[in-house]
């Protein structure tokens, strides 16, 4: 009887971890450029209209992260980026998926990255992290990114 609750108990946690593994990443870049982060302000879905976030989207299937940082930025900013590895924790979604952050720096220092789809990009510095209204996912991560920007 104790080796049989005990077995269930084993699937229960197994099928957890299976299930929070197969979570699809959603990849959020942290390019830091002389001390500042770059963050971005939603044009869109209108809840999220106005707020700010890291730049990133869906790992699309067959693509490793790196990859997809990479591409996202280049959609969504017009300029290469570099990624140079994880930051913080990942953040579980509203929408099942998970939030994952790389740094980044640009590939050309002097590259501009625009607002492609975007209201608006902002380099920002330490201090100024909590200033802006913040996904609440990305929120979760501000302490990591202050920690990211004084390190460096
Ligand atoms: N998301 C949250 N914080 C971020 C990023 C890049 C994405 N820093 C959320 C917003 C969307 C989902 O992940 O619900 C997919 O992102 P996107 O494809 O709309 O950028
Ligand atoms: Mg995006």
């Amino acid at each position: 009887f104790v080796l049989n609750a005990l077995a269930a108990r084993i699937d229960a946690v197994r099928e957890l971890a299976e299930s929070w593994a197969s979570r699809s990443i959603v990849v959020g870049a942290a390019i830091v450029h002389k001390g500042r982060l770059l963050a971005q302000q939603r044009s869109y879905p209108a809840p999220d209209a106005g707020r700010w976030e890291l730049p990133g989207g869906r790992v699309e299937p067959g693509e490793d992260e790196p990859t997809a940082v990479v591409r996202e930025c280049w959609e969504e900013l017009a300029v290469e980026v570099r990624p140079t590895g994880r930051v913080g924790t990942d953040v579980p979604l509203n929408n099942g998926m998970l939030l994952r952050i790389h740094a980044a720096e640009l590939a050309d220092p002097a590259a501009i990255p625009k607002a492609v789809e975007h209201n608006e990009v902002r380099w920002v510095t330490a201090d100024e992290l909590t200033d802006l209204d913040w996904l609440d996912a990305d929120q979760v991560l501000v302490h990591s990114l202050r920690q990211l920007l004084t390190n460096t």
